[in-house]
Formats: C-alpha cells, sequence, structure tokens
C-alpha cells in the first residue's frame, strides 16, 4: 500500500492523540516506549545474539573432536546449548544390560559447564543405536529394560540436563498419521507416555521432549504428533517440549508453513525447540534458509532455541551437502553471517566476528543505511515511526523490513510502499523521499494492530 503522506500526518495527529488519552485514562502503560539502534548493541556471537531475547543456541558435539583446538575454539566461542551428538544413546551409555557407560557423555557435559552452556539430553528411548541386547528382548522384558534405562541414565544426568529428548522418532514416515512399527512400539502402544513418567521421576526439573523429524511443516506425521501431544496434556502425562530436527535439503526444503506448524504447537502449552538444523546448499540460498528458520523461532515466543548438528560442514553427519555454518576449515560461512544478522533483528554487528585461526566472511552489503525503531502502543494496537539514516554516502532508495509479533498486522503505512502485513513486513521508501543525504535522515511510519514490533528492523540501501 502506498499513502499520501499528507493524509497520513493528519491520521497519525489523531491516532496519537488516542494513545494520550488512552493513556490519560490509564488503561496502557506505554508512551513512547521504545527506541532500538542495533548497530552499536549488536552481539558478535551466536550464543549473544540468541541471548538478547532469552533464547540459546546450539550445537551438536562428538567427544572426540573436543580435543581438536579448531573445533574447541568455536565451540566455546560460539554456543550456548550442547547436545551430545552419539554419546547419551543406548547403545554407547547402557552397551550390556544394566552396565552403564557415561566417560563420552561425561566428558561433554564438562565441556559444556565449563564455557557455561547446557546440555540438551539426546535421547532416551529411541528405535535406532540400541545396543544388540535390547534389539534381542521384546514384550515385558524389552519395556521393563527400557523403562530401567531411562530411570538410570535421567537419574545420573539429574540437575545437568535443561531438555530430554525422551522418546525421538517414534511417529511414521508417509500420510498413515501412524506409529513407527518399532521393536518398542511392539510393547504397547503407551510405552511412549510410560517413557515420559519414568523420565519425569527421575529428573523433575528436567524438560521433557518429544523429538522428531519430518514434521517442521503441517502434514500427517506432524498431525499425529500433535494429537499425541495434545492427547498427554489433556491427561497428565508430562511433556514440556516438542523438538523439530528440521534436516533440510532440496528435497525437503524448509516448509512455507514452518513457523505457523511452530506456532501450533506452542499453543498445546508446551515449548518448541529446533533441535537438529541443517540446511544442504551453499550462498545465498542456503543462507536464506537459514535466515527463516531463525526467523520463525524469533517470531514464536515458546521456541526457546536453536541447535545445529555440528559446527563444521565436516563435521556433519551429511558432510558432503555442506549443511551446516562454518566451513570445513572453520571459517564463517554465509549461512553463519545470516543467521548472526537475523537474531540481531536485521543488523550488522559493529565488529565483524571472527573465529579464532580463520577469517571471518565479509558481511555482505546492506550497511549503508541504519533503521530506528519507536512505538506509541495500547492495548491490542500500536503506531510505529522508523526512522531510516544514510550512513557515510547518500541513498537513493531504501527499504527496510520489520518483523512483527506472532498475530500482529500493519493496517496502514504512510511515506513508504508496504509489502504484506504480518510477519516480515518490507517497507521501500516512496517516490518522494528515497534520496537521504549522507547522514541524513527520513522517516516513515505504519499503524498495526496486536502488539508492537521490539526487533531492529533492517535496513538495505541504494547508493547514489
Ligand atoms: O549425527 C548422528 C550420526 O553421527 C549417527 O551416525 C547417526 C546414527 O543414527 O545419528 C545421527 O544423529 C541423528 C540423531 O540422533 C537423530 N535424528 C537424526 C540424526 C541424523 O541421523
Amino acid at each position: 500500500m502506498t499513502l499520501d503522506p499528507a493524509r497520513h500526518r493528519g491520521r497519525r495527529t489523531s491516532r496519537l492523540r488516542g494513545v494520550v488519552l488512552t493513556v490519560a485514562a490509564g488503561t496502557v502503560a506505554v508512551g513512547a516506549a521504545l527506541t532500538l539502534s542495533g548497530t552499536a548493541d549488536a552481539a558478535t556471537t551466536l550464543g549473544a545474539s540468541a541471548a538478547a531475547s532469552g533464547r540459546y543456541f546450539g550445537t551438536a558435539v562428538a567427544a572426540y573432536k573436543l580435543s581438536d583446538a579448531t573445533y574447541l575454539g568455536i565451540l566455546n566461542t560460539e554456543f550456548t546449548m550442547v547436545t551430545p551428538e552419539n554419546e547419551m544413546k543406548w547403545d554407547a551409555t547402557e552397551p550390556a544390560q544394566n552396565s552403564f557407560s557415561y566417560t563420552n557423555a561425561d566428558r561433554i557435559v564438562s565441556q559444556a559447564t565449563s564455557m557455561g552452556a547446557r546440555v540438551r539430553g539426546h535421547a532416551l528411548a529411541w528405535h535406532q543405536q540400541q545396543p544388540s541386547w535390547v534389539q534381542s528382548l521384546s514384550g515385558t522384558a524389552l519395556r521393563n529394560a527400557m523403562l530401567n534405562h531411562v530411570t538410570q541414565v535421567a537419574t545420573h544426568y539429574r540437575g545437568q540436563i535443561y531438555a530430554w529428548d525422551v522418546v525421538n522418532e517414534a511417529f511414521a514416515d508417509g500420510g498413515s498419521g501412524a506409529r513407527r512399527d518399532s521393536n518398542l512400539q511392539q510393547t504397547g502402544n503407551d510405552w511412549i507416555e510410560a517413557a515420559f513418567r519414568a523420565a519425569r521421576a527421575a529428573d523433575p526439573n528436567a524438560k521433557l521432549c518429544y523429538n522428531d523429524y519430518n514434521t517442521d511443516g503441517q502434514n500427517a506425521k506432524s498431525n499425529a504428533v500433535y494429537a499425541m501431544v495434545q492427547d498427554f496434556k489433556s491427561r497428565g502425562v508430562p511433556i514440556d517440549c516438542v523438538g523439530f530436527q528440521s534436516h533440510f535439503n532440496a528435497q525437503s526444503p524448509v516448509p512455507s508453513d514452518y513457523q505457523a506448524n511452530l506456532q501450533r504447537f506452542a499453543d498445546l502449552g508446551v515449548e518448541v525447540q529446533i533441535t537438529e538444523l541443517d540446511i544442504e546448499g551453499s550462498g545465498t540460498a542456503q543462507a536464506d534458509s537459514y535466515a527463516r528458520v531463525t526467523q520463525a523461532c524469533l517470531n514464536v515466543t515458546a521456541c526457546k532455541g536453536i541447535t545445529v548438528w555440528g559446527i563444521r560442514d565436516s563435521d556433519s553427519w551429511r558432510a558432503s551437502g555442506t549443511p551446516l555454518l562454518f566451513d570445513g576449515n572453520g571459517t564463517k560461512k554465509q549461512a553463519y553471517t545470516s543467521v548472526l544478522t537475523t537474531l540481531n533483528g536485521g543488523t550488522e554487528p559493529s565488529t565483524p566476528p571472527s573465529t579464532p585461526g580463520s577469517p571471518s566472511t565479509p558481511p555482505p552489503s546492506g550497511g549503508a543505511c541504519t533503521a530506528t525503531l519507536s512505538n506509541n502502543a495500547w492495548n491490542g494496537g500500536f503506531v510505529t515511526t522508523v526512522k531510516v539514516t544514510a550512513g557515510s554516502s547518500a541513498l537513493s532508495g531504501w527499504s527496510v523490513t520489520v518483523t512483527l509479533p506472532s498475530g500482529a498486522a500493519v493496517t496502514s503505512a504512510w511515506n513508504s510502499q508496504s509489502s504484506g502485513t504480518t510477519g516480515a513486513v518490507r517497507f521501500a521508501n516512496a517516490s518522494y523521499n528515497g534520496r537521504v543525504t549522507a547522514g541524513g535522515s527520513t522517516e516513515f511510519g505504519f499503524q498495526g494492530t496486536g502488539t508492537a514490533p521490539s526487533i531492529v528492523p533492517a535496513c538495505t540501501a541504494s547508493l547514489g
């Protein structure tokens, strides 16, 4: 929508008058609430940037790689959550029945503790990576062995785990919406809830998650998981979170309803977590997909963090697809910069990020302008004013993307041409205000319903 500035001035004034009146009536607590200018404050690591919105940024870690200096350096610098990639699985922790082996998992937990990071425990009950003694059991013997395993391992790590993947990948792929026909499933349909109850009893403070893949958009499989979570919530079966593995590639790209799917689970009253993120590809396409996933998490209040499934491409379980944020040398990829920028609300960090021993990827162009945002908000609506300031060069055009909180929508805009009304809304200059002198500024605004945006908007410019 393009709006006439004169008309808007009138509109805006009357709206602001309305705000003042509402404040005077005492029904809202917000005046000129928020001015954010991101450049100086933008954090320069994934963990610190995620922490700015109360989230974590994690990675899968392999114990045997902790002696690799490049790997350890990136781990220490960038991440605030750690998932043992294989070391807490059943074959690793209980290689013989009732004989537990925690050496490698403990190494990862103490590494996490030493760097002030938390741990996602992965995974207590899964049809894969079972030791051979488990594969020879069935019926009650298998059920009891599973419950004993859950109890013993969760007790060993009691108080040290932020969230456990209690049950992993228990639903079938395809359109059936059925449970996966595993040896655990054959012990009875209630095996999942039995595992969750045992985990709660063993470690009452750990969040208990169900974790799966191909559940990242709305489909028969995710619908079946959704129904299970809804059922567990209604019957008081302990479940606190759902993990979305988010393994993406050309055949299985980020679904268009990714954020909506996270949100519908969140609306059931569980935390949602992105637990094993990797996206095959390279360059801008890969970077854009990473940004979309990151922004989706930021847009869902109950999405408390993102974990990537490894550090460097060479650390990945599918290394040939180069799906991670650092290349094989430990150098930051475009995807890294894109995630960091998204976590920072679209603002490039003031100090170029650097990885010990490796050059940083040059930031994409777009630092030629900055945008600051101020809100007048009331219960159910807001007016936002955005100031666009040119850097050391004059601008011939600009655009600003503002990400609205879930449920918010733009109803009108002035001094700009807007595209979209929800989510990431783009505002480009109107015909008369694209030119901004070096160091100069211009303002545009919009009105909306719902909660006002609070993230520093991303500004891009054409120069000249
Ligand atoms: O990354 C893990 C790889 O090293 C193992 O060989 C593999 C064995 O099943 O498991 C990988 O991790 C999986 C995770 O535990 C559950 N979701 C799928 C992951 C990739 O297969």
